[in-house]
């Protein structure tokens, strides 16, 4: 299938962790949605790291190390390939902090959970810096900012938690996007199991403006039906035939 991109179309996209899978890096459901015997829950919310930080730190530092050595795969390089062709009328919304489509060569993203590679202070108003030590097993990080003036204030990853707001700039951009568009907006989910809000009810947000609606996914996720069309299987083969230009599509046949 091809998703039919017609002159003046715009395509608001959002990702999930399946279109990382293939470059190496684990969903956070597929497998039985734990981190060597902790759930989610315990280190993806501001009470979890509250209760046991070290914890915490040790799952991302793990990401952190893991994602040093994965790269952009076939999925992210054909949403790079669509935003070349559509400009600003393109917007890319990742629920994924590996920036892996900024790798690849996205400009035109929102990363609505945050990034991996940076950290914030807990106590202090510093802005969120570029960050990819892979912290020592025992060990917890300090704001040095904060040591200064005799402070403990414990760094984290600057990721959005469970019961944490998203970035407001980034739901206003894609608010403006959604407006711009208006009837002409067309929508793709890809790799996500459709579980996890705002971004699982994006999909009826569009509907309810009557844009039409894509799914990508290798399975169905909660969700599903919602979606106008829906192809099963790994997106570093569906995309880049659903996303082929007009011409490239039609030299394929
Ligand atoms: C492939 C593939 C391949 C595999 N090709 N596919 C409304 C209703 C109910 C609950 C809520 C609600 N509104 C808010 C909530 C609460 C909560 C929530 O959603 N809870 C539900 C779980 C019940 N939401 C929140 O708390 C959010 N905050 C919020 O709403 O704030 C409101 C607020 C306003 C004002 C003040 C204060 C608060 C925050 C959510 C934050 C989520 N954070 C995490 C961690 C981020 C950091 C990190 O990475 O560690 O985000 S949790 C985790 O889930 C991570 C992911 O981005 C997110 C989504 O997971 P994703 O990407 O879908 O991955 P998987 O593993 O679930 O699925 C992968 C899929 O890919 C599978 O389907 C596979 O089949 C598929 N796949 N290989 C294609 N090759």
């Amino acid at each position: 299938m091809n998703l039919p991109l017609e002159p003046g179309s715009y395509l608001l996209v959002l990702t999930g962790a399946g279109i990382s899978a293939e470059s190496g890096i684990p969903t956070f459901r597929d497998a039985d949605g734990l981190w060597q015997g902790h759930s989610l829950e315990e280190v993806a919310s501001p009470e979890g790291f509250a209760r046991d930080p070290r914890t915490v730190w040790r799952f991302y530092a793990e990401r952190r190390a893991d994602l040093a050595s994965a790269a952009p795969n076939a999925g992210h390089r054909a949403l790079v390939e669509v935003e070349e062709r559509l400009g600003d009328r393109f917007l890319l919304v990742t629920q994924n902090v590996d920036g892996l489509h900024t790798a690849a060569g996205s400009r035109r993203v929102v990363e609505l959970h945050g990034n991996l590679m940076r950290s914030r202070c807990t106590g202090c108003d510093r802005w969120p810096f570029k960050d990819s030590t892979v912290y020592r097993p025992n060990g917890l990080p300090i704001c040095g900012r904060c040591r200064a003036k005799g402070r403990n204030a414990l760094l984290r990853p600057d990721v959005v938690w469970f019961g944490e707001p998203m970035p407001r700039d980034g739901m206003l951009r894609i608010q403006a996007f959604v407006d711009a568009a208006g009837p002409r907006l067309r929508y793709l989910a890809v790799g996500t199991s459709g579980v996890v809000y705002p971004a699982a009810a994006f999909v009826d947000a569009v509907r309810g403006r009557g844009g039409q609606t894509w799914l990508v996914n290798a399975e169905l996720p909660a969700n599903a039906d919602s979606f106008d069309h829906v192809e099963i299987g790994p997106a570093g083969t569906l995309l880049p035939a659903l996303l082929a230009s007009p011409a490239a599509a039609a030299a394929a046949l």
